[in-house]
């Protein structure tokens, strides 16, 4: 019996790659989240992006209490123990912001192409935390597309690809068959490590699109490029694989943040393997 997801959407998923919206937490509580990032930008002085150096982008649940809420809520992870089973790991999470008038875009890509894992049983929760429209640059998929194998990739490390090495699928893809995945607050887009995707820049005046994004991985999953961490959300880890991360007891705890700059460390060494002098910008 699945806890979240429905037959339809668990077979949607197998056969699509991707889950369209699902409701997770409130309108209320996706507001409040934000709020708190949005203090701390105000007590930064500077937009998220700008305001954290970039391996630090990544894995804001080491730096927020109210993230790493978010990356074991219950009703996220039941949606994942219906597609992989009941003992699950927090790969990586990613807070994915265009502003108003924002040229950020997400080139057409495929998320398996860098990471290192070894095995395909990898799913992002993408989780908004504003709207996101058409309008403000919502997340685009090519359906079925997960089905293929790893598609080869080049790097354009383009000025406003929000993606690490600028990656794009090398080959043709058709827009025209893509379809976009517009959430309210608080629902959430479920899509699978190999399905094509990406996104258009931030057209409105006013609306800043603000995603964070899960990767869930199930336990066996092994990093094939070096040592690696994650936060087992549920059940056990037999595998012991990854170094578990540890839970900030308040924001900004000093012990998850030096976990989190040597865990960004050692994976900006296959993030960005064979173009060595990109790893340190
Ligand atoms: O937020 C976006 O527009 C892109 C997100 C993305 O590429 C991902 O979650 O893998």
């Amino acid at each position: 019996m699945s806890k979240i997801l429905s037959p339809d959407q668990i077979d949607g998923f197998r056969k699509n790659g991707y889950v369209p919206r699902v409701r997770v937490i409130s309108k209320e509580r996706a507001a409040s989240i934000r709020q708190r990032l949005e203090e701390f930008e105000r007590s930064a002085g500077a937009p998220f992006s700008a305001a954290v150096s970039k391996p630090l982008r990544a894995n804001g649940h080491l730096l927020f209490t109210w993230l790493n809420e978010l990356i074991r809520d219950e009703r996220i992870v039941d949606a994942i123990e219906d597609l992989y089973g009941e003992n699950l790991l927090c790969w990586m999470s990613d807070l994915f912001i265009k502003e108003p008038n924002d040229p950020s875009y997400v080139s057409w890509h495929q998320d398996s192409t860098y990471w290192g894992l070894s095995s395909p049983d990898v799913v992002t929760a993408w989780v908004a935390l504003t709207e996101s429209t058409k309008a403000n640059g919502a997340l685009e998929v090519i359906p079925g597309t997960h089905l293929k194998d790893q598609i080869p990739h080049r790097d354009t490390f383009a000025k406003d690809n929000m993606l690490s090495r600028g990656q794009e699928i090398a080959v043709e893809v058709d827009p025209g068959s893509s379809v976009m995945l517009e959430l309210e607050p608080g629902e959430m887009s479920l899509h699978h490590v190999r399905l094509v995707h990406g996104s258009a820049p931030n057209r409105s005046e006013t609306q800043r699109r603000i995603g964070f994004a899960i990767r869930y991985i199930p336990t066996h999953v092994r990093q094939l490029e070096g040592e690696d961490t994650a936060t087992l959300v549920r059940g056990v880890d037999t595998f012991g694989s990854f170094q578990h991360e540890p839970t900030p007891a308040y924001d900004m705890d000093p012990e998850c943040l030096s976990f989190r700059q040597r865990s960004a460390e050692k994976r900006q060494t296959f993030f960005y393997k064979g173009n060595d002098e990109r790893a340190a910008g």
